[in-house]
């Protein structure tokens, strides 16, 4: 059972504790966005609570509050990075089977010229 306290050896655990780089977007008390290492758009950005969970749903009944601050936080790096006017998708992929890599729950948000017409 996952109590939001930092795992060793996660990737994004240590994003947070900058001891790995990252191109910081926002950053709050909770929540941390930067850009995706392999950008699938022109703008391409994640954003992850500070706390550690395995996958987004997992977030949701650990931590409801932080939750919604990731979800907050997503719409404000839609507005700063000036997609939310067009239009910008937020993905939780949830699971390996569903192309999970990172098992820090993470949302993308994806936006920018030919980003809005995926599979979904
Ligand atoms: O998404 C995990 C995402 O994490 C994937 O799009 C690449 C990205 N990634 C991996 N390493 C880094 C670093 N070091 N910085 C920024 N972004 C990174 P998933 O939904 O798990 O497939």
């Amino acid at each position: 059972m996952s109590d939001g306290n930092p795992v060793a050896d996660c990737l994004f655990c240590r994003i947070v504790a900058k001891e790995i780089p990252a191109e910081v977007v926002r950053e709050t008390d909770t929540t941390l966005a930067f850009r995706d290492i392999h950008p699938q758009a022109p703008t391409h950005v994640l954003v992850v609570p500070k706390a550690h969970y395995p996958n987004a749903a997992a977030l949701a009944v650990g931590d409801p509050v932080q939750a919604a601050a990731v979800l907050a936080e997503a719409g404000e790096v839609a507005a700063q990075e000036k997609i939310a006017e067009s239009g910008y998708r937020m993905i939780f992929n949830t699971g390996e089977g569903a192309g999970q890599t990172v098992f820090h729950a993470h949302v993308h948000v994806l936006g920018g010229k030919g980003s809005l017409h995926g599979a979904l």
